[in-house]
């Protein structure tokens, strides 16, 4: 069955692929399975029939028969739990490609997510001079962590896997901050991640979107 994928109408990354839909288009690529996209306005997502779907008013979902499924990470672990290729076959393999997997979205994300909205949430307050370098520190400190892990690696595990798929889109978010640049491996790591041909696939269908919302 087909999946349907929520996604922004109207993205405020502007086609940069940074929205968490992202994760989701580029793990269905990975796995060849073809999926719908449905565009949602904010306003729309806010609505009854979206709640629904999503208890949080938020993109991505995913719909498949009965199952609906709200948070990208999720998402990405239903897919790699039902297709070949994302995650290893080894049962002890697989739950460390699992822990990288929370450890994307639960120890390197928040701190870049909270450097990301400290700049649009609070940039104009007194105090956010003197926060911002806290910040940052913490988003080093982490990315000093993942690059001592990673070594000369290509992937976390031998193989790519849904755990690479989701640090990529997290690193990501840092574009435009001026750090992943002093961490040559780690850029070059998010490099062969945006160099596969799935994930250029999802890049090009999420840049779609964001090119029709111009001609509306
Ligand atoms: N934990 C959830 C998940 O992983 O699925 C978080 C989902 C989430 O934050 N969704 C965002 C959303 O729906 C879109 S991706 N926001 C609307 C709302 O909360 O009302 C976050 C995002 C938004 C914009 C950019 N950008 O402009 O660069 C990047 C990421």
């Amino acid at each position: 069955m087909k999946p349907i994928i929520t996604a922004f109408e109207s993205s405020p990354d502007e086609g940069r692929g940074l929205a968490r839909d992202m994760r989701v288009r580029w793990a269905l690529e990975e796995v060849g399975q073809s999926y719908d996209v449905r565009l949602v306005s904010f306003a729309e997502m806010k609505q009854p029939a979206h709640l629904t779907l999503h208890p949080f008013g938020q993109v991505p979902t995913y719909e498949e028969g009965d199952l609906s499924l709200f948070e990208s990470g999720a998402i990405v672990l239903h897919v790699a739990d039902r297709h070949a290729g994302l995650l290893p076959p080894d049962c002890n393999e697989r739950a460390r490609t699992i822990a990288w997997m929370f450890a994307a979205l639960g120890t390197v994300e928040p701190p870049i997510v909270e450097l990301e909205q400290s700049g649009y949430l609070e940039g104009d307050k007194p105090w956010h001079a003197e926060r911002f370098p806290a910040l940052r520190q913490r988003v080093r400190d982490r990315l000093d962590q993942l690059s001592r892990r990673l070594g000369d690696a290509e992937w976390l595990g031998g193989e790519f896997s849904a755990a690479d798929l989701l640090m990529v889109t997290v690193l990501r978010r840092l574009e435009g901050a001026g750090i992943l640049e002093d961490y040559p491996d780690l850029a070059a790591y998010v490099a062969r991640g945006e160099a596969r041909p799935a994930y250029r696939r999802a890049f090009a269908a999420q840049h779609a979107v964001f090119e029709a919302s111009l001609r509306r």
